[in-house]
């Protein structure tokens, strides 16, 4: 049987109806950005990519050579195809326009070209991460605002993580499918398609050094993990942490379990709402997740019904196996004496 690649995949789900032309193009144009990006993330030390930009993003952390290098990339393939009304990125503080010298379509699309950037140095897996929304029908210059819409009206959601294969995991609300790089051919090949979640797990992943700050639902859960088979839940867990967001996603696509960033003291203090972006992070991972039979909430509500406030908003995320997502939303909503959030 010929391998089906992107392309075709594409086509095929055109002619379901999934999926239209122009939505279809961005996604091809995305993927091919991150090809590119692949290969300047595999060069390494040899492509003089590493380190510091000498510059900070929006968010106030220290950018990254192959941060800016990203960016570029993924602006610089979507500015000319007619696809898009504007970008936004974790990179920039507001939304890209496309150029008046470009025809402009009906998309919007926010990225965070590079997740898990702190981790380039070390040689650890990174990734694209990519949301599309439609623009409102009247808007021809596209501000923040326009942006501004629940995850429950993503067209599409990816992610592409460059690991020891670089693959990219799409949806576009007809399952979670995902597509492996041949580097010989140089095109995304079909390597699951209609991805699921087991709906329990024995792995969790948590940065544990944040312990001391969490909430008591959280401490309460993550206590009967660690208590194992002599505690509450009767049996053993495995902890996992990357700190790449899609590298933990893709364990979870793979094998199950769940991914946890919740809100904290030390977070609160700071005035804070979460860590993880919801607009380019939480959204485009919940959708992926949901598609694939898991759930994705903030521990208190489910994170495609935020509506959004702000393009750089943040909210904590739980997302994975839905057995285990389920429960410590359960906790939350429990503590805070409010009706089960999550679906
Ligand atoms: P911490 C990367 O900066 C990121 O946004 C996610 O990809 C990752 O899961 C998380 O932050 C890691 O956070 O606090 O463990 O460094």
């Amino acid at each position: 049987m010929n391998p089906v690649s992107l392309i075709q995949f594409l086509i095929e789900e055109r002619r379901a109806g999934h999926i239209n032309a122009e939505l279809s193009l961005l996604l091809e144009v995305v993927a091919r950005a991150c090809k590119r990006i692949g290969v300047a993330v595999n060069k390494g030390a040899l492509g003089g990519v590493l380190g510091n930009a000498g510059t900070d993003n929006v968010q106030g952390e220290a950018q990254k050579k192959l941060d800016v290098i990203s960016n570029e990339i993924l602006l610089e393939a979507n500015a000319w195809g007619g696809h898009l009304a504007a970008c936004a990125s974790e990179e920039m503080e507001d939304p890209q326009p496309i150029h008046d010298m470009y025809p402009k379509g009906h998309h919007l699309l926010l990225f965070d070209p590079l997740d898990g950037s702190s981790n380039i140095d070390v040689n650890v897996s990174v990734g694209t991460i990519f949301s599309v929304l439609r623009c409102p029908d009247e808007v021809t210059e596209p501000t923040a605002e326009h942006f501004l819409q629940p995850g429950t009206a993503q067209l599409a959601a990816g992610y592409v993580v460059y690991g020891p294969a670089t693959v990219l995991v799409l949806t576009f609300g007809h399952g979670t499918h995902e597509f492996t790089l041949d580097r010989e051919v140089g095109s995304f090949v079909l390597s699951r398609r209609a991805v699921l979640i087991p709906p329990t797990t024995a792995e969790f992943a948590i940065n544990m050094s944040n312990q001391r700050h969490w909430e008591a639902p959280m401490q309460r859960y993550v206590g009967e993990l660690l208590a194992g088979k002599d505690g509450p839940r009767g049996r053993d867990f495995n902890m996992r942490w990357v700190g790449s967001m899609v590298a933990d996603v893709h364990r979870i696509l793979t094998r199950g379990g769940v991914f946890y960033y919740p809100l904290d003291a030390k977070i609160r203090a700071n005035g804070g709402t979460g860590k993880l972006r919801l607009m380019y992070e939480a959204n485009p991972m919940a959708f992926i997740v949901e598609q694939a039979g898991g759930m994705a909430t903030t521990g208190r509500a489910r994170v495609l019904d935020v509506q959004p406030t702000a393009l750089h908003q943040r909210v904590p995320v739980f997302l994975g196996s839905q057995e285990e997502v389920a429960l410590v939303t359960h906790y939350h909503c429990e503590a805070d004496g409010a009706q089960d959030g999550g679906r």
